[in-house]
C-alpha cells in the first residue's frame, strides 16, 4: 500500500475472506511511503480483503484496506484461467523470472518457468474468480 507521504508506523495486518471471516494475519514493514504486507500462503480462487491497523503519517493515522482476487494461473489478469494464460506461460518456458510479468508465470514459485508451471495452469483451466 503506497501513500502520499512517508509512513511513520504501521500495525498488524489481517486477511478476511469474502464472507468477512478472518483467514490469516500478515506481517507489515515500512519502506518510505509504502507499507509492505507480506501474506502467508492463502488458498487461491477467492477474493480477500487485506486490512492494516494504524498506518501513521505526519497528518494522523488511518486503517486502510484493499480487496484483491487470488487466482493461480491467471497470468493475464482476466479473472479466469484460459488457454491464453497457458500459452503465455509456455512462451516463457526457460526464461528468467526477472519481472512481475514473469513471476506470474512461475506458478509454483520455485524461481524457474518450467513444464510444471504449464501443467499447473492446465490443471486450473476454466477456473474463475467468484
Ligand atoms: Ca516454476
Amino acid at each position: 500500500m503506497t501513500f502520499n507521504q512517508p509512513v511513520l508506523a504501521a500495525g498488524s495486518a489481517s486477511v478476511r475472506d469474502a464472507g468477512g471471516a478472518l483467514i490469516a494475519s500478515a506481517e507489515t514493514s515500512i519502506a518510505g511511503n509504502t507499507v509492505v504486507v507480506t501474506l502467508a500462503a492463502i488458498a487461491g480462487s477467492q477474493r480477500v480483503t487485506v486490512a492494516v491497523n494504524g498506518v501513521s503519517g505526519a497528518n494522523g493515522s488511518i486503517n486502510p484496506q484493499v480487496s484483491l482476487g487470488l487466482l493461480v494461473g491467471d497470468a493475464g489478469n482476466s479473472r479466469a484461467v484460459t488457454a491464453a494464460d497457458i500459452a503465455a506461460i509456455k512462451a516463457s518456458l526457460g526464461l528468467p523470472v526477472n519481472s512481475v510479468l514473469r513471476a506470474r508465470h512461475d506458478l509454483n514459485a520455485d524461481g524457474e518457468i518450467t513444464a510444471a508451471d504449464v501443467s499447473a495452469a492446465r490443471a486450473r483451466s476454466g477456473v474463475a474468480l467468484p
